[in-house]
């Protein structure tokens, strides 16, 4: 399945108004998938690292209190456009410049209160991964995804097959867990046993609901 990743972070204005819920809501009502997930007391160190691009800027000794000021619950999601779109449901760095129905336009107004942290590229989610979940992420088979993506013929397209039917718990961050040699792949636990496993995602597709059209009474 599609194997972009971005790091979002409930900063702890966000945990301490108890959004943690909220805000993992929109990402599973999305579709997005959670794949690695921890609450932690950062300490300065690891603030600065994680905001290392605005060292300097007049609002970094603020930046590093506020995520200071309590626990942050991190999360790495996964999913198509995640990166690009979970800033679009984040909503602007400045909650009262964000649209309404964005985390930040429906819970913040203070810049620096602004609930919850997003990646900004591609780039900047695997460094933010990486710092954040050293130990790695969590691989796995998810059902629903045969029916939130629009697979061909009931099957996923080439990347997908690659990576399709992996379950892994993987520790290592320099490469994607698609790429872990230590991982098992359905497939090849299908071919062992030579029994089709009916119930992998792979095997099944959102098919239209039949719908009878019985007859109106008169
Ligand atoms: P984040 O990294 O936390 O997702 O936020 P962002 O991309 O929307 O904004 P960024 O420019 O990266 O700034 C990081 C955080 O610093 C605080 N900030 N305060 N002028 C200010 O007072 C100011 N500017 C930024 C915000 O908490 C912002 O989220
Ligand atoms: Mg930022």
């Amino acid at each position: 399945m599609a194997t972009e990743r971005t790091y979002i972070m409930v900063k702890p204005d966000g945990v301490a108004r108890g959004l943690v819920g909220e805000i993992i809501k929109r990402f599973e009502n999305k579709g997005f998938k959670l794949i690695a997930i921890k609450m932690l007391q950062a300490d300065e160190a690891l603030i600065t690292k994680h905001y290392e691009e605005h060292i300097g800027k007049s609002f970094f000794p603020k930046i590093v209190k506020y995520i200071l000021s309590g626990p942050v619950v991190g999360m790495v999601w996964q999913g198509k456009g995640v990166v690009a779109y979970g800033r679009v449901m984040l909503g602007k760095t400045d909650p009262l410049k964000s649209e309404p129905g964005t985390i930040r336009g429906d819970f913040g107004i203070d810049s620096g209160r602004n609930v919850v942290h997003g990646s900004d590229s591609v780039e900047s989610a695997e460094r933010e991964i990486k710092l954040w979940f050293p130990e790695g992420v969590v691989e796995y088979p998810r059902v629903i995804d045969s029916i939130i993506y629009e697979w061909l013929d009931g099957t996923p397209d080439n990347e997908d097959k690659k990576n399709d039917g992996e379950v892994s718990n993987t520790n290592e961050t320099s490469d994607h867990p698609s790429k872990s040699t230590t991982t098992t792949t359905v497939q090849e636990e299908e071919k062992e046993s030579s029994k089709p496993n009916k119930d992998h995602p792979s095997k099944l597709c959102c098919f239209p609901l039949r719908v009878k059209n019985k007859p109106r009474k008169q």
